[in-house]
């Protein structure tokens, strides 16, 4: 470590927010700052150290208490690569959380940073994006989140998610035609599938939320689609164009996703591909459905 890079206690408490006494309270109690020392003796703190004391006041901050914030603190920023923490998608999810729930914009795009810095798509859609936002639902239900929280942390995961979905249309690979189905707002999993499918070396070609069946004859055949993948939270949203889409079927394949994959009133009869689990899973077996090279 860099003798430049260590900060004495006081520098400590100003870069963190936190009082010198406190910070020693959390030292001796928990061990939560791990200072060298001065050829004189003093204690000297390490960028990792006002890491974790960042994620325990993010903790303490979503309700933890002082021991359990200590701990998931540790955990999330470890001294094992000097410089560089290693980073735990449950200790980034619960960071992500907090931020979120706290309408911090900024510091929840540092959290979506680091993760893009050491996670692959995969991992940062599976191990945390997907699962916090199924949990943010659960909360919101029971009535712990607020419609506010949801729409503010949906908005923002949401747009990193689209940001990272810049020239997905480019290359060389099958194209996959990615909608939401009439009267359907909920398009996150669906982006996550495409980002997962291009991540599979397939293009893709995005028509969004709320999106006229009529249009989906035209899209496929104008860009050559090998597929075209639907998603609706409701079964209704299916059943309501089922016939328009049986016909659809006929001339192109056509996938439906999301919890209306589900619902047992469909049937692969209708000639429908049902993809019943995650963003992820359903992009893989996709992709092996129709290689890309194929
Ligand atoms: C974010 C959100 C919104 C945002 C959507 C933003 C956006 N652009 O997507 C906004 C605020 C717009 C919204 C609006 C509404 N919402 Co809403 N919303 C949610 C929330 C919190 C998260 C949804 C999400 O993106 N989850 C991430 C996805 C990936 O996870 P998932 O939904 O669990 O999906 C699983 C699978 O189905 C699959 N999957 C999902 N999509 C896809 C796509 C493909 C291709 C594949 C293969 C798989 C797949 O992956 C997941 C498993 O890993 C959920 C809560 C929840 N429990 O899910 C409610 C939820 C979906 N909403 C709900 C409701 C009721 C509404 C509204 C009617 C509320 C209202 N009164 O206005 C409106 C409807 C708008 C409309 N016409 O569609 C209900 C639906 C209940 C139901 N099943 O009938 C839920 C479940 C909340 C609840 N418990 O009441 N919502």
């Amino acid at each position: 470590m860099a003798v430049d890079q260590l900060l004495r206690i006081g520098e400590l408490s100003k870069r963190s927010g936190v009082s010198a006494e406190l910070l020693r309270a959390w030292e001796r109690r928990y061990g939560l700052l791990k200072p060298a020392r001065s050829p004189g003796g003093l204690r000297l703190y390490s960028p990792q150290d006002l890491e974790r004391v960042r994620v325990m006041r993010e903790h303490l901050a979503a309700g933890f208490a002082a021991a359990e914030a200590a701990a998931l603190a540790s955990s999330a920023v470890s001294e094992e690569a000097p410089g560089e923490e290693i980073l735990r998608p449950d200790a980034l999810r619960a960071s992500l959380t907090a931020a979120l729930d706290r309408f911090d914009e900024p510091r929840a795009q540092t959290v979506l940073d680091r993760l893009l810095a050491v996670a692959t798509l995969d991992t940062l859609l599976g191990d945390v994006v997907l699962p916090y936002l199924h949990e943010l639902g659960e909360r919101w239900e029971r009535g712990e989140a607020s419609v506010a929280q949801e729409h503010f942390a949906s908005a923002i995961v949401r747009g990193r998610m689209l940001g990272l979905a810049r020239d997905w249309g480019l290359g060389v690979g099958p194209v996959a035609v990615l909608a939401c189905l009439p009267g359907e707002q909920h398009d996150i999993g669906l982006i996550a599938f495409g980002l997962a499918l291009r991540a599979r070396g397939w293009r893709i070609v995005y028509l969004g939320s709320d999106t006229p069946v009529r249009m989906l004859e035209e899209v496929a055949h104008r860009v050559e689609a090998r597929v075209v993948v639907l998603s609706a939270v409701h079964a209704h949203a299916v059943t309501a164009v089922k016939a328009e889409l049986s016909g659809l079927a006929r001339r192109h394949r056509i996938a439906i996703g999301g919890n209306a994959a589900r619902a047992d009133s469909l049937g692969e009869a209708s000639g429908l591909v049902l993809l019943t689990g995650d963003p992820i899973g359903e992009a893989e077996r996709v992709a092996e459905l129709s290689p890309a090279g194929a």
